[in-house]
């Protein structure tokens, strides 16, 4: 039996914060679970463009609002408190925040916590020209 808690995981190296999201990993590969589970907050104002080509998520909005869009086929979807998306097909999407959105997220494979610095699939959408 496990017990972790997310005032431990805040201000640790499992503890990621990047210009549009941060995010507490509560449990990883190494935790032997088969899944990874992370308390995700996704900025307000932001939008993000992610693609998990390795990996399925879940992911549970429990708190704010925004919208997901899946860029193949220009599908948006509002997503507020009590929304699960799925990317079930590896989607390529467009994540954009209204206001701050929590979101209780679920990989499969587990994440292993180095693939923030390589391939996460996880991409920040350039707006400038000059970057
Ligand atoms: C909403 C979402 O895709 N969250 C992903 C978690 C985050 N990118 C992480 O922990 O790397």
């Amino acid at each position: 039996m496990k017990i972790v808690k997310l005032s431990e995981v805040n201000g640790s190296e499992h503890d990621i914060n990047s210009e549009n999201w941060r995010s507490r990993r509560l449990l990883l590969r190494k935790d032997g679970m088969g899944f990874s589970l992370h308390d995700t907050i996704i900025r307000a104002g932001t939008e993000t463009f992610i693609w998990y080509k390795n990996h399925l998520e879940a992911v549970y909005c429990i708190e704010g609002k925004g919208e997901v869009e899946t860029t193949e086929d220009g599908k948006v979807y509002p997503i507020e408190a009590g929304t699960v998306y799925a990317l079930d097909k590896h989607d390529k999407h467009l994540l954009r925040a209204e206001e701050d959105m929590r979101m209780v997220c679920v990989f499969n494979p587990p994440v292993t916590g180095k693939e923030h610095h390589d391939e996460n699939g996880v991409y920040p959408l350039i707006e400038d020209d000059d970057e």
